[in-house]
């Protein structure tokens, strides 16, 4: 099995195969931003927004457009490449706020930045819509391997997930699918998101690696720290099983040094998110980042000379 190979094989093995299709030296940028956060229905062990759980994150509306374009422009101006738009929401329903998003949509694209949105579950006239007013990709995870699935998450099904994926792909959009390790899950249950995902045909474009922030008062917030070496392993295994794939080192930085991310790079990782936030968690700071890249000699993508 690839992902039990010796470490050092295993990485050497992707970069060869990363090398074959990707630039050695890109690396795209990426920002986020909540437009609605909090007082989400679902009961996702790992997440902040979930209504289930007292974790200090408030319900709020839905952000105006106008702040959601501000900060586009100034992520833009940053030398960020793609800007993505999360919704604390079980799924869209068509009506004013999905209006309103769409318009979130139609202007971040007019900046000519790549637009990303993950608003939970939608059916295919909803995803039809987005991709009509420019929507480059839609992030919706698979979070863990279907065995695991029910100790992090009952209010919504693997199966659902997927046919979520399936809308999106049908209408043309392209599929930003991955998980969250770290959640105390094995190696077999990463293999087995991994092979999910490795299945889907096309393979999703996108495939964000994330590692657990551990946030209080969500079931999850002991969970024991995982060691980034399993991370290493994880993005290997990634790159090596879906090659063309942009394999993004999510959530969880803070928690790592920048020789574990150096080694996610090697390993096949070829893009990050910058930013002090994620949605609503810390992320490191921006000037950490650029001076990490400096250091790696990577260009930002859309930044080649
Ligand atoms: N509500 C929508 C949904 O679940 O599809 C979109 C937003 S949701 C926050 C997007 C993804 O963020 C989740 O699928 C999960 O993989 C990731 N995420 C949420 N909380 C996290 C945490 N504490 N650590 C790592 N990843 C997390
Ligand atoms: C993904 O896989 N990771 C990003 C993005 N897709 C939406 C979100 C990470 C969220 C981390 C927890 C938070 O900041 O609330
Ligand atoms: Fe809601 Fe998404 Fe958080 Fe799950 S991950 S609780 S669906 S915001």
């Amino acid at each position: 099995m690839i992902y039990d190979q010796p470490l050092l094989d295993l990485v050497g093995r992707a970069r060869q195969i990363h090398q074959r299709h990707h630039p050695s030296r890109d690396l795209q940028l990426c920002q986020l931003i909540s437009v609605k956060t909090g007082g989400c229905p679902e009961d996702c062990a790992y997440c902040p927004q979930s209504a289930h759980y007292d974790t200090g994150v408030d319900n709020e509306k839905l952000l105006d457009v106008d702040a959601v374009l501000g900060a586009a422009q100034s992520a833009k101006a940053q030398g960020v490449h793609r800007f993505c738009m999360g919704a604390a929401w079980r799924d869209v329903r068509d009506g004013p706020e999905f209006e309103k998003v769409l318009r979130m949509v139609r202007g971040v694209a007019a900046l000519g930045m790549e637009t990303c949105c993950t608003l939970g579950m939608l059916n295919e006239s909803q995803a039809e819509r987005l991709a009509e007013a420019g929507l480059h990709a839609y992030n919706h995870n698979l979070d863990t391997s279907p065995e695991y699935y029910d100790k992090i998450i009952t209010t919504r099904t693997y199966q659902e997930r997927l046919d979520t994926l399936a809308a999106v792909r049908k209408a043309g959009i392209t599929v930003c699918s991955g998980g969250i390790i770290g959640m105390g899950e094995s190696d077999a249950d990463r293999v087995g998101l991994l092979h999910q995902l490795a299945i889907l045909d096309p393979h999703p474009e996108s495939v964000p690696i994330n590692v657990l922030v551990r946030v209080d008062g969500t079931p999850l917030a002991r969970s024991e720290t995982m060691d980034s070496l399993t991370l290493v392993r994880t993005i290997a295994t990634a790159r090596s099983v879906m090659p063309m794939s942009r394999v993004r080192l999510s959530a969880g930085r803070r928690s790592l040094n920048r020789e574990a991310v150096t080694l996610c790079f090697l390993a096949g990782a070829n893009s990050i998110f910058v930013g002090d936030k994620l949605l609503t968690t810390p992320n490191p700071e921006r000037s950490e980042d650029t001076e990490l890249l400096e250091t790696l000699d990577l260009v930002p993508t859309g930044h080649e000379a």
